[in-house]
């Protein structure tokens, strides 16, 4: 039994193999290889992991739910934040050959719920201190409500279904059995522009390569010290190089909750980490702290901040050289495949203003204008891609797929973009009905569906607002039937169990919304209202 997803034409596929790039080995390669070695792979507070001890734990995990009764072909939904187990679990789930969706841990009811419909898993892997599991009466109902629910295992929990357990348990007889290199290893999450969130295959061939060429790219190697501040599921901290990359190296995670500087800068003093990971707003507040505390000491062992997932304005960037004192790499990649850096050799000019160059040589980008049709250089349009590493279609969405790809297999992003004489992207907007909210993105179908469900909401429709900080926020326009207040609306999304972020930012009520001449609502108009409003 696999999983099934949109493969790659045989003429491609052949070519990746040629020139080296599938390697036909499974992801857990990335580890196992590594498995006598005592060298520090991973630090979780005051737990620090070897690769033997990291990979002895997967193996017993996945022993133990193979004997549960979990078969290679299967799926598993699983929750868990910036912990040991997160990449316990991830690399045991590899081993057997079940495929999970690594949820955020800013996930609720909502986007849990989208996902388990869509892959029917057997197992569920979920955090008690989460606010959804950590209720009995929410779990039990999540599980009896999707039957396909087999095994359930349970961090901080020390109940019957504990992770721990699991974890702890006598290994006995374990054989691996990863899915084929060239089926899906896993599913990673799409930022989204559709009223459901979409799931996107990756296998491990397209995966491990694109783990393998940012590696080169970034230069990790066994000395890397790596701290993984953004959430460990996400594509940018998983595998650009993140995790997984410093994993292949030989180099050491260190595991921050989250990105603020308060935890950060004396993890990255304690540790010595010499590169991480961040989104834009990040990047404000730790110069902010810089700025308040009058010092930078505590990050003298850093060499490269990389930033990506949103727009990293030019001044912005300018700061990180003078007042974070390393250097800056760019990225510019997305949960689909296509990920873009600026080099670590650059010139000053690209580092701070570009989103650099396709990792691969045989990433094809181009730009196309509204019809579909190539552009000339330096022009701005839609960016157009296929490669090695970019999937080929999103699960189980045949219709979403027919728009989001060309006839030639090249995925449309939604990112308007240019690309220079040199080949150097810049991101110059979004055509997707997307918001970018400091790096969170919020798919703006989705939400409107969830206010639309509201009693009072006659129509909605969310967009996007600037923000100093984030960059990004979300206002929701509503005709209502009668006076709501922002609260309201805030409040019922979340009962409803949306992830925080998503939950506007405003509310703005009026009579009707604004139309495009073809029916559609026009966002443009709306922005434009929104700037009037906060004038007056
Ligand atoms: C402008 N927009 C950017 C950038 C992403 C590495 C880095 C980021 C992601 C990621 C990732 C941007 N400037 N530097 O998966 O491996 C916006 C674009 C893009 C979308 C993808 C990785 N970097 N973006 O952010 O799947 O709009 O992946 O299409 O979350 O983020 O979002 P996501």
């Amino acid at each position: 039994m696999t999983v099934s997803f949109t493969r790659w034409p045989d003429d491609l596929a052949a070519r990746y193999r040629e020139k080296g790039y599938w390697t036909d080995l499974p992801l857990t390669d990335i580890l196992t290889r590594h498995a006598d070695s005592d060298a520090c792979a991973l630090i979780d507070g005051d737990r620090t992991f070897s690769y033997r001890a990291l990979n002895a734990a997967s193996d017993r995990l996945g022993a133990a739910l193979q004997r549960q009764g979990l078969k290679r072909g299967e799926t598993a939904l699983v929750q868990l934040g910036n912990v040991a187990e997160f990449y316990i679990t991830l690399f045991a789930l590899l081993k057997i050959g079940v495929a999970p969706v690594n949820a955020l841990f800013s996930h609720q009811r909502t986007e849990l719920e989208a996902y388990a419909g869509q892959i029917a898993p057997a197992l569920l892997v979920a955090d008690r201190e989460h606010s959804f599991f950590g209720s009995d009466e929410t779990l039990n109902q999540f599980v009896a409500a999707h039957a396909s629910l087999r095994v359930v295992a349970l961090h901080n929990d020390s109940g019957e279904h504990a992770l721990s357990t699991l974890i702890a348990s006598e290994q006995g007889e374990f054989v691996a059995t990863p899915t084929p290199a060239d089926e899906v290893a896993f599913f990673q999450l799409s930022g989204g522009s559709t009223g459901t969130p979409k799931l996107i295959p990756r296998t491990h061939n397209d995966y491990y390569y694109s783990i393998r060429r940012s590696n080169e790219i970034c230069q990790f190697t066994a000395e890397t010290r790596y701290l993984c501040a953004l959430p460990a599921a996400h594509n940018y901290p998983l595998s650009s190089p993140g995790a997984f990359g410093v994993f292949l190296a030989a180099g050491c995670v260190v595991l921050a909750r989250d990105p603020s500087a308060t935890l950060c800068f004396p993890l990255i003093e304690q540790h010595q980490i010499n590169v991480t990971a961040l989104v834009p707003p990040a990047v404000s507040l730790w110069l902010q702290a810089i700025q308040e505390w009058g010092s930078n000491a505590q990050l003298a062992s850093l060499r490269l901040l990389q930033v990506g997932g949103a727009r990293l304005s030019s001044s912005l960037a300018a700061r990180i050289p003078a007042e974070i004192g390393c250097q800056l790499q760019q990225v510019f990649g997305m949960a689909e495949g296509l990920v873009n850096y600026t080099r670590l050799d650059d010139s000053e000019a690209r580092i701070l203003n570009t989103q650099g160059t396709p990792m691969s040589p045989d990433d094809e980008v181009w730009v196309a204008d509204e019809h579909g049709n190539p552009l000339p250089r330096g022009e701005v349009g839609r960016l157009m891609t296929r490669g090695p590493y970019t999937f080929r279609g999103y699960y189980n969405s045949p219709e979403h797929n027919a728009r989001a790809f060309d006839a030639n297999g090249f995925y449309s992003s939604g990112d308007l973009i240019a690309i220079d004489e040199d080949g150097y992207i810049t991101v110059q907007g979004r055509e997707k009905d997307q918001i970018n909210r400091g790096g969170e993105k919020i798919a703006a179908e989705e939400i409107e569906n969830l206010l639309l469900r509201h009693e009072a909401v006659i129509h909605a429709a969310l967009v996007s607002m600037e923000d100093d900080l984030l960059g990004e926020k979300s206002c929701a326009w509503l005709v209502t039937k009668r006076p709501v207040r922002p609260v309201e609306i805030r409040r019922w999304l979340r009962e409803l169990g949306v992830a925080d972020f998503k939950l506007p930012d405003r509310v703005e009520c009026v009579e009707s919304l604004p139309l495009t001449p073809v029916g559609k609502v026009d966002k443009k108009q709306l922005r434009q209202w929104l700037a009037a409003r906060t004038q007056a």
